[in-house]
């Protein structure tokens, strides 16, 4: 039957409440004009189902505006990525101060205690794209920016307290080295090629950042449990333009806890999004991520004694030397209503400071104060792109006399657009002027020298801290940094890039040189030769994370596997044994439609065991029948399950009824391995708190 061309034209899957069916067809009655679909100019559209056509099978309609507008606007909707740090997540929150600085600084932020400020955070890998995967090896950025009553404070740091590279003029070489490689467009979001170990090779200046690179700071476990740094040295100044220098800090209340390589490797491909999702959830189901705000404060006499210059942003300060002070603490407690509104135009810079905090000298930072706000011309196109709701200052206003420009959002009243001007005296608008004691002033340190394109001789030492680092770890923790470098070095196609490595690497320490090589099957070369012989350190227990990990199931998630016939009970008291320590649960079931439990009760599952694996979990219990079990025996996704739980160095509970898989998983129990009847449900949370550290010798074989 030929179909009757009509208004509403296209068949519709379900009837909307306002959509009255007429005939066999369908007629959108009068919609109240507050709910109406209008064009971008406020036109209202009668019908988004159907392009105009010249007949119902004709042409398209070039006057059909209301299609152009609509494709035109589809055509634009992306912008420019970060040319780095694309890849990003974000929230919205408050920053309390808890501790005033009112003797270094002026700054309202860091002198009225008590007071709220609203914040908003983006945390990101460097490398990947923005729809690159969330868990590569890779720094993470902590981006800050405080709309605070003198305007937004933009503390844009990292999860590592040092970085690559001593001179801005070198950041370009070393983003298109890690990137991917210039003819070939691979490897994404990876360090673990050619190009990026040849760039370190040759740039010893690296070393201390590559250490921590290879720690497991760099595949955190979630986005809530990382530490953030501002990195570079900043200043603070107070009343009388006194400058004090300044080291920023964020410590997770849920302490920093990370992932394992190969688990991270598997999660990229079980959940892309893994800490986007996590960082979602958790905000929308009430658990707020939370840090502590900390600096270490230096006056220029004490930074002269440090046996490092505080200018480079390779060296960090010992907490050992000066102890960080906890001033304040940040909590995330909103989701974005919009990802592309707020958390991709969110414009972070480092030029962004209230009066009281300033700059440092430091080679990276000044390059930095200029790189930030000129990328935004590019991903924003606009020089107005501090109007965008995200970038407002919103603790106080904003007016000068800067008009016009793409996308001028306001409508600046008078005739004055300069300064200074005399209009007020006429009556008229006059505008705003500058206030010499309340505005910016910049902190009035001297300078002096010839103008010169040279490396501070204080900046030499490459590998002192590279060695502090190293030697602070567990065993545990340096048996992960060798074997990181063992992988990422056995991605490098080209010999002597791998070589020059090793060289380098015998001024940190011979042991891990040793290791390297013998991971790597390669002899070590003659180590190289280091600008400035290196310095043993007194160790800094501060700088692990195995030790200062906090025994908590708090903010993590814990997987139970169940099977048809499986025992209600059991389930119950895992679930309030796990949830009594503020961890999650999610129910995982052979099937989505849940599983029916012994005695006839449905349980509803929340995800299914083949795209639910048990890398996306802290810790996972096995509650099964018998013949559940069995059924799960010739189901590789239930044996991985638990392989991977293992091997991950995870608590696994369980039901006797789950013995046959655990031996088909070939499971040698150990203390982390829990008979959930035997020992009952409260027997798990503790090992649960933690990895199976002393499991891993049995599971894999480390450099
Ligand atoms: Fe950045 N960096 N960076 N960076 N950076 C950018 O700015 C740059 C550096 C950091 O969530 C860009 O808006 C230069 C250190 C974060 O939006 C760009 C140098 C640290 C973010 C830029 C550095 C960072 C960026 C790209 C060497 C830790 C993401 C998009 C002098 C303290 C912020 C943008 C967000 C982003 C330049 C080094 C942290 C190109 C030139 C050191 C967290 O302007």
């Amino acid at each position: 039957m030929a179909k009757t061309p009509t208004s509403s034209g296209a068949p519709r899957a379900a009837t909307p409440a306002s959509v009255t069916p007429v005939g066999g067809e369908t007629h959108q009655t009068a919609t109240a004009p507050e709910d109406r679909l209008t064009t971008n100019f406020g036109v209202p559209v009668s019908d988004d189902q159907n392009s105009l056509k010249a007949g119902p099978r004709g042409p398209s309609l070039l006057e059909d505006f209301v299609l152009r507008e609509k494709i035109q606007h589809f055509d634009h909707e992306r912008i420019p990525e970060r040319i780095v740090h694309a890849r990003g997540s974000a929230a919205h929150g408050y920053f309390e101060l808890t501790k005033s600085l009112s003797k270094y600084t002026r700054a309202k932020i860091l002198t009225e205690v008590g007071k709220r400020t609203d914040v908003f955070a983006r945390f990101s890998t460097v490398a990947g794209g923005a729809g690159s995967v969330d868990t590569p090896r890779d720094v993470r950025g902590f981006a800050v920016k405080f709309y605070t009553v003198e305007g937004n404070w933009d503390l844009v740091g990292n999860n590592i307290p040092v970085f690559f590279i001593q001179d801005a003029i070198k950041f370009p070489d070393l983003i298109h080295a890690v990137k991917m490689e210039a003819d070939r467009g691979y490897p994404q979001a990876a360090s673990a090629h050619d190009t990026f170990w040849d760039f370190i090779g040759l740039m010893p200046e690296s070393t201390h950042m590559i250490m921590w690179a290879m720690s497991d700071r760099t595949i955190p476990r979630s986005l809530r449990m990382m530490e953030g740094f501002g990195v570079n040295t900043f200043r603070l100044v107070n009343d009388a333009d006194e400058a004090t220098f300044v080291k920023f800090h964020w410590r997770p209340k849920l302490g920093t806890q990370s992932t394992c390589w190969d688990e991270a490797v598997k999660i990229a491909g079980a959940d892309p999004d893994f800490h986007r999702r996590d960082l979602h959830e958790t905000i929308a189901g009430g658990a707020f991520p939370e840090w502590e705000f900390g600096v270490q404060l230096l006056s220029q006499a004490e930074a002269d004694a440090l046996p490092f210059d505080i200018l480079d942003a390779t060296k960090l300060i010992p907490e050992e030397l000066v102890p960080i002070q906890v001033i304040g603490r940040m909590v995330l407690d909103r989701n974005p209503d919009n990802f592309f509104a707020e958390t991709e135009q969110a414009a972070f810079l480092p030029t962004n400071m209230p009066p009281g905090i300033d700059a440092s000298e430091d080679p990276l930072l000044q390059g930095r104060l200029f790189s930030y706000q000129d990328t935004q011309l590019s991903r924003l196109g606009s020089v107005n792109f501090h109007q965008l709701p995200i970038n407002q200052a919103k603790g106080c206003p904003f007016q000068n006399l800067q008009r016009d420009g793409h996308m001028q959002m306001q409508v600046p009243r008078g005739r004055a657009n300069y300064e200074p001007n005399s209009l007020a005296e006429a009556g008229e608008i006059g505008g705003p002027r500058e206030d010499p004691r309340g505005g910016f002033r910049t902190a009035p340190a001297s300078v002096e020298g010839a103008k010169v394109r040279l490396r501070a001789e204080t900046f030499a030492d490459h590998y002192s801290q590279a060695r502090l680092f190293y030697r602070s770890q567990t065993d545990i923790e340096q048996a992960h940094l060798a074997s990181a470098l063992v992988f990422e070095l056995s991605k490098c196609s080209i010999a002597h890039v791998r070589l020059r490595i090793l060289a380098n690497l015998q001024n940190v320490d011979a042991d891990l040189a040793a290791r390297v090589a013998a991971g790597l099957n390669m002899d070590l070369p003659q180590p190289s030769a280091p600008a400035v012989a290196p310095r043993d350190m007194d160790a800094s227990p501060m700088l692990r994370i195995v030790g200062k990990y906090p025994p908590t199931l708090e903010g993590r998630a814990v997987g139970i596997l169940v099977t048809d016939g499986a025992d209600g009970a059991v389930v119950n008291a895992v679930r309030a044994a796990v949830e009594g320590e503020g961890a999650s649960i999610k129910i995982i079931a052979p099937r989505i439609g849940g599983v029916t439990l012994k005695g006839g009760k449905a349980l509803a599952a929340d995800g299914q065991l083949a795209g639910t694996p048990s890398v996306l979990f802290d810790a996972v219990a096995l509650v099964f029948s018998a013949e559940g079990c069995a059924d799960l025996l010739g189901e590789s996704a239930a044996v991985d399950f638990v392989t991977n739980a293992f091997v991950h160095l995870k608590a696994i509970g369980y039901t006797p009824e789950a013995q046959p898989l655990l031996a088909r998983a070939g499971i040698q129990p150990d203390d982390g391995v829990v008979d959930l009847k035997a020992a009952g449900a409260e027997a798990f949370p503790p090992p649960a708190r933690t990895r199976q550290w002393a499991r891993e010798p049995a599971v894999r074989k480390l450099a």
